[in-house]
């Protein structure tokens, strides 16, 4: 048997409802949406509209064309943040970011924008004073904010809220890299202040791959990224003015798309505040039994109600790389270990170079995997096994 304990890379199994949609979609309305006027294009045209109105209702945003699909976050960070930063802007971000924002963020240092990285505390945490003091250091205000809601490595939750409505206030745009928050963690954009929100389709949203979305506030209008076919005006040689066509050009993934629509319809259905606490009571039950074991440091908050939906821990002189290894081998359970395509977090945590092992439970995990998971580490960390760790290059041999 399999448990799978790492939602925070991609939800799974799905929902039924999720399967089904996608299915269905893919037989019935296989056709390509906004492309051509026959009825079965605009009935597609109908259903991916339809997906745009429960995403702008489920983060409060006014206007659904100002829900842009995309393939995954990354490309919707990607997006917001090449689509607005110009040479000469600054940027303030955090030393706890994903590579989605860290990477886009270096390629734009090196073309003039100034990127000013926000310390941590020990969980984590940033505050909204450092970021205020960084966003307007030396008299010169930050065009944008660009942050993680909540760590893929620590879970750790950020005063969106209050960095939010400072930021509105200062005409500053605040970036929200929701991917470890949305479908987990209420959103409000217009209460939180959020200008653009980026998250992924695939994870707490319970869509299938190949999902992604940038909502954007009335007024923000990046750049385009990509440049092509919109399925109207087609004789302009630029692309069109309005949302959401001006940053989505080819076809778009509609089976996928209703998929997603059914899995957000899922979290409605349960309620976000009843998703939170099955995931937190599972949290809170493995940080319990962790704290146990001998010679195991949890990193981050160590408190569910003050972290997003993972937990991330070392065994002391122990490679995170072998314990996941034979966590899959002999007991069939799947977490992440290592970097987590998140190098800045774990240096600010301090946990280079070999990176943590993350468990990350799910809708469908019950007291019975988090169970399965503490036999399994206690037995592993009483014994010690034949192996030389490599921690240069996160491998291990045989000794
Ligand atoms: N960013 C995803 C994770 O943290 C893939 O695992």
């Amino acid at each position: 048997m399999t448990i799978y304990l790492d939602n925070a890379a991609t939800t799974f199994p799905k929902p039924e409802a999720v399967y089904r949609a996608v299915d269905k979609t893919l037989r019935r309305l296989g056709v390509n949406p906004g492309r051509g006027s026959y009825q079965l294009v605009l009935e597609a045209g109908r259903l991916v509209y339809g997906v745009r109105q429960t995403i702008a209702e489920f983060f409060n945003l006014n206007d659904p064309a100002g829900v842009v699909f995309t393939a995954n976050a990354t490309e919707a960070i990607n997006l917001a943040l090449f689509g607005l930063l110009q040479p000469g802007d600054r940027v303030v971000t955090t030393t706890m970011e994903h590579n989605a924002v860290s990477r886009p963020l270096h390629a734009l240092a090196t073309r003039g924008v100034e990127v000013l990285k926000v310390p941590v505390d020990a969980t984590g945490r940033v505050t909204l004073a450092a970021i205020q003091q960084t966003a307007t250091a030396g008299g010169v205000k930050a065009r944008m904010v660009a942050l993680s809601h909540c760590s893929n490595v620590t879970g750790t939750i950020q005063p969106i809220e209050e960095i939010g409505n400072w930021c509105r206030r200062q005409g500053i745009l605040l970036l929200v890299d929701a991917a470890q928050s949305a479908g987990l963690l209420p959103i409000d954009m217009k209460n939180m202040g959020i200008a653009l929100l980026a998250a992924p389709g695939h994870k707490s949203l319970l869509g299938p791959p190949g999902t992604g979305l940038l909502c954007l506030a009335e007024g923000v209008l990046p750049q385009p990224l990509l440049y092509g076919g919109t399925g109207g005006n087609s004789l302009s040689p630029s692309m069109p003015e309005e949302l959401p066509e001006r940053l989505e050009c080819g076809t778009l993934n509609a089976p996928a798309l209703a998929g997603l629509q059914a899995g957000i319809e899922h979290i409605r259905e349960l309620g976000l505040e009843q998703v939170r606490r099955h995931k937190s009571a599972l949290l809170e039950q493995l940080i319990y039994g962790l704290q146990t074991l001998p010679g195991v440091r949890i990193h981050g908050p160590g408190q569910a109600r003050r972290q997003g939906g993972v937990v991330s821990f070392t065994v002391a002189e122990r490679d995170p790389a072998e314990i996941g290894y034979l966590l899959d081998e002999e007991h069939g359970i799947c977490v992440r270990t290592g970097l987590h395509c998140a190098p800045d977090a774990h240096g600010s945590i301090g946990t280079l170079p070999v990176g943590t092992i993350r468990v990350s439970p799910g809708l469908f995990n019950s007291a019975a995997d988090i169970d399965t998971l503490l036999d399994a580490l206690a037995r592993m960390v009483k014994f010690v096994p034949n192996l030389t760790i490599c921690k240069q290059n996160n491998e291990f041999q045989e000794g």
